[in-house]
């Protein structure tokens, strides 16, 4: 049985990504922070009581900010493959907090490959870098455009980025670059865009909410469904050598344009409901990602199965019923719909 490691593991990938695992017969491991609240929704569907002589779901408590812990985890689980999502990985915060950023999304990186290296375990290595990496570089974008980081965020992502191909080129290390664009699914957290709007949208449809507070409407973003993208991480690492590859759908779509689609599925006017806030803009900001994978196509099979509609009609659905659940609380006086605690 293949064994794998995942950092990230209770975030909307590292969900997706262990179901998809589980299915193939792996064991798998994930990494996961202490909180005072459980923080596992994403994976509760997964979990099997470690009791069971059937359980192949493990998570271990650590932190991507402390390196000897990851080493020790390496050393005793010794998985055949690593698939490294743990990041602070909203580009807006990453303005509010760019020095634990760095740190996080950049430095952990390099603690986990050390990790690999000191230990000398033989290991797959799967880097979750971004789109955002390539900020304000012209569209389309493909694995030749050259980075021009727009965000803390995309900084630490193409400090990554390099010290993976680094260590890869120096120590002869199995390790590969997945550049995503966006991906999202009901799983989305609440505060990325795409799920803020089908969230709202479906709480005004049912009367709960009367407004929707939102940045820059003219961005434009190639989205796709995360569950497509998470058999492009496994794909990757199934190749004979590392190597890195774009993954996107080709098509990209404006904020106005995702807003307005969201609504009038709905039958909601979005002009009548969303309200622009300028402390949603970001200090700087990426206009337009667009991406081109034909690499991954050629080499990898690759290719999306959600198409753009399809994601919105999935992510309206389950949202919806979210908020049947809260009007049903709502309207037994159990409680009610909060209001924005920060511009995220
Ligand atoms: P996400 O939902 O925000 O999940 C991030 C994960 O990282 C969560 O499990 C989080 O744990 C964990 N984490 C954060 N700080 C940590 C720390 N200090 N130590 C250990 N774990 C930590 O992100 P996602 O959308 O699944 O994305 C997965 C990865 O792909 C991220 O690296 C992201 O930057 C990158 N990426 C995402 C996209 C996209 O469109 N989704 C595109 C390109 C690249 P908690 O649950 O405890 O917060
Ligand atoms: O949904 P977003 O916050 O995603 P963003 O910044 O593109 O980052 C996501 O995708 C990256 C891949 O390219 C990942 F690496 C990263 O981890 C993350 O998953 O914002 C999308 C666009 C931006 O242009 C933003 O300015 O939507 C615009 N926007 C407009 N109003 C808003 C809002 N974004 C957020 N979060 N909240 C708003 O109210």
């Amino acid at each position: 049985m293949k064994k794998a490691f995942l950092t990230g593991i209770t975030g909307q990938d590292g969900s997706y990504l262990t179901e998809f695992l589980l299915a193939k017969g792996y064991e798998v491991h994930g990494l996961i922070r202490r909180a005072s609240t459980f923080n596992t929704d994403r994976i509760d569907h997964l979990y099997r009581d470690f009791h069971d002589p059937n359980a192949r779901l493990f998570l271990h408590y650590g932190d991507l900010n402390v390196s000897g812990q990851l080493m020790d985890l390496l050393a005793s689980i010794r998985p055949d493959e690593i698939y490294h999502l743990g990041a602070q990985s909203h580009v807006r915060v990453s303005f509010d907090m760019p020095e634990y950023t760095a740190d996080v999304t950049g430095l952990g990186t390099l603690r986990m490959i050390e990790a690999i290296r000191k230990t000398g375990i033989s290991t797959r290595f799967y880097q979750a870098s971004s789109s955002e990496m390539f900020g304000a570089a012209p569209p389309p974008q493909n694995e030749k455009t050259v980075f021009q980081p727009r965000s803390p965020y995309a900084a630490a992502k193409v400090f990554s980025y390099h010290i993976v191909q680094n260590y890869r080129d120096a120590y002869g290390l199995y390790l590969t670059n997945g550049i995503l664009f966006n991906h999202e699914s009901p799983r989305r957290g609440e505060t990325f865009v795409t799920r803020k709007i089908t969230r709202a949208a479906a709480q005004i449809k049912l009367g709960l909410k009367e407004t929707l507070y939102l940045g820059n409407l003219d961005a434009k973003r190639d989205w796709g469904f995360a569950g497509d993208f998470v058999e492009a991480m496994w794909l990757m690492l199934q190749q004979d050598r590392p190597d890195d590859f774009v993954i996107a759908t080709g098509e990209t779509h404006s904020v106005r344009e995702f807003t307005q689609k969201v609504f009038s599925k709905l039958d909601l006017d979005y002009e009548k409901h969303v309200k622009v806030d300028p402390r949603y803009f970001r200090p700087t900001e990426v206009d337009v990602l667009l991406g081109d994978a034909s690499k991954a196509k050629n080499i990898l099979g690759w290719e999306p199965k959600v198409s753009f509609d399809q994601l919105i009609d999935m992510m309206i659905d389950s949202d919806l019923e979210i908020a049947r659940k809260e009007k049903t609380l709502t309207d037994a006086g159990f409680s009610g719909v909060g209001g924005e605690r920060l511009a995220q």
